[in-house]
């Protein structure tokens, strides 16, 4: 690739002084797991298989509903945000595919685009469509809903709003559309709320209808936000049941913050890989409600757990184990180039981590009810430094050992601040 935007150069000059250190602490981690029976090679090409997706909003600051404080060189279309994204996957090399959301990414020419995004050695993730807002020049609005509006103008506009993603998701290469949708009320008695779900489902029904075989239709459940007092699709229970109502190529979607504060999230993993209805993920952390914190920033704990969850379900797979991963969250107070590397180290640590929990002594400890001796399983693999492992699989697939130092080191924002036009102010939420 020639034209990516760090050069290879860069990043090895950086990497140089780094390497012999390194090396010392990958072999001493190596010895240390090979105590306990695991090789460390096979734990990293573990980590070189895996990968996280970025969502193409996250490359552009984030904002509240009060206020949005862009900063210089910042993105203001898919094109930028694309070289963005190379950035990110250039240094951590675990994140070679983008999720785009429309209408905002939309071009005219979607083929050109993927060729654009695979120039940068990107593909492309779930197809995230938008009936949360409405457009300019639309014939229907949302404010009272979409796909379960009463309007069943705007109901139909929604179904065809997601049909036209699906068409654009296949120019790009895509195999998943995320549904999310803002539907839901403020008030007591606003809606009823068993009709609502009604007309959701009859109208998901044909979005669901219009997916290719190959294709995965992926709901996210949002228990608050914007609507205050309801949402449609509240909670776990509400999508898998829409999930199992649409059928087999249905499954759910987690945001870590769309649940209420303290919820178990760990557990509906688990459940929901049960019953085959385990679609994917949506990575940020949380603090209070819908935070889109940086992932691990908060609880990397649970994280850690959820993880665990899922090495335990890729172990015991039930009708298949395909989620897919990706960041979804609002970076309002740092560079968004900088959040997502570091977010997807911390995704890649907790990913790692699951994978060198001892799962034979976890299930001999579960099955003699040694209580402390199962936590301690978890504990013992949680508590494990896997820097090393995830830096020697970045250094060998040409990524940076350092990833925030040669990124700030590159300059590259300083240079989009030169070439890019500014970003204008006001509120902008995502
Ligand atoms: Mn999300």
């Amino acid at each position: 690739m020639t034209n990516m935007p760090i050069s290879a150069d860069l990043i090895a000059e950086h990497n140089a002084p780094q390497i012999e250190a390194l090396q010392e602490d990958y072999d001493a981690l190596g010895r240390k797991l090979a105590r306990g029976g695991v090789d460390i090679d096979a734990i990293k090409a573990r980590v070189a298989a895996f990968s996280v997706a970025v969502p193409s909003w996250g490359a552009g600051r984030g904002g509240t509903r009060f206020a949005k404080f862009p900063i210089p060189g910042e993105p203001t279309n898919i094109h930028e945000k694309l070289e963005d994204c190379a950035v990110i996957n250039q240094l951590g090399r675990r994140t070679p595919r983008v999720s785009p959301h429309f209408p905002w990414d939309k071009v005219s020419d979607f083929v050109a685009l993927r060729e654009e995004a695979a120039a940068l050695g990107l593909g492309w993730d779930a197809v995230n469509s938008n009936t949360f807002q409405d457009q300019p020049g639309q014939a229907h609005s949302y404010a009272n809903g979409s796909l379960s509006s009463q309007d069943a103008g705007a109901r139909q506009q929604a179904v065809e709003h997601n049909i036209e993603c699906i068409e654009i998701g296949r120019q790009l290469g895509s195999t998943d559309l995320t549904v999310w949708v803002g539907d839901g009320t403020n008030f007591p008695g606003q809606q009823d709320l068993g009709r609502s779900l009604d007309r959701y489902l009859d109208a998901a029904a044909q979005i669901y209808a219009a997916l290719p075989d190959d294709w995965r239709m992926l709901l996210e459940h949002k228990m608050f936000e914007p609507a205050f007092y309801s949402t449609v699709i509240s909670d776990w229970g509400s999508s898998i049941l829409a999930a199992q109502t649409l059928g087999d190529k249905c499954k759910c979607l987690v945001d870590l913050g769309h649940h209420a504060p303290n919820v178990n999230i760990e557990q509906i993993v688990a459940r929901l890989h049960r019953f085959g209805k385990l679609g994917g993920f949506h990575f940020n952390d949380s603090k209070y409600g819908d935070d889109d914190l940086d992932s691990g920033s908060i609880n990397p704990h649970q994280l850690f757990l959820v993880f665990n969850e899922l090495a335990e379900a890729e172990a015991n797979p039930r009708d298949g184990f395909n989620p897919s991963y990706m960041i979804d969250q609002s970076h309002n107070v740092t560079d968004p180039i900088e959040s997502m590397l570091s977010s997807a180290e911390t995704i890649t640590a907790c990913f790692t981590k699951a994978s060198l929990v001892d799962r034979a002594a976890l299930h001999a400890a579960q099955e003699a009810n040694d209580t402390m001796m199962a936590f301690q399983a978890l504990r013992r693999a949680y508590t494990i430094d896997v820097a090393p492992i995830l830096a020697m699989a970045r250094m060998e697939a040409g990524g940076a050992i350092d990833v925030l130092a040669t990124y700030r080191a590159s300059q590259y924002r300083a240079r989009k601040a030169q070439e890019r036009k500014a970003v204008g102010l006001g509120a902008g939420i995502v």
